[in-house]
């Protein structure tokens, strides 16, 4: 059910504890944790608690949740004291979703070229 903790999905075992990650924030709602291959010097996930598979579920099955995600892009930003950044949310494998549970990538520290690949 949407919502709920899948015993398949990595990123709900990173919330429960079950598979350790350098977690940089946690709240009621959100983690955000640094991503295992980085792609640019600082690359955080922030993730709902909350299982949905990419951002428009989460956006239609829990719009507050997904405004806490957003602020938390934010305060990672800050906290990471980028004055310039990209905010990603691969949805579907054709756009590079290779976990199936909602993230947004923050990513910074360096330039960013546009378009993208
Ligand atoms: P995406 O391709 O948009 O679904 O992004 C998934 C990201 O998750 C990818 O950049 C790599 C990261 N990732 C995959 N497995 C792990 C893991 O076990 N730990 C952490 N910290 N990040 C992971």
């Amino acid at each position: 059910m949407a919502g709920e903790p899948r015993n398949d999905c990595l990123f709900c075992k990173i919330v429960a504890g079950e598979i350790p990650a350098t977690i940089v924030r946690e709240t009621e709602t959100t983690v955000a944790f640094r991503d295992i291959n980085p792609q640019a010097p600082t690359h955080v996930l922030v993730i709902p608690k909350a299982h949905y598979e990419n951002a428009a579920d989460l956006a239609a099955g829990a719009p507050d949740i997904a405004a806490d995600v957003l602020r938390e892009t934010q305060t990672v930003a800050d906290e990471e004291k980028l004055d310039s950044y990209r905010l990603v949310f691969n949805t579907g494998s054709g756009a590079g979703q290779t976990v199936w549970h909602a993230h947004a990538h923050v990513l910074g520290g360096r330039g960013l070229q546009w378009p993208p690949g």
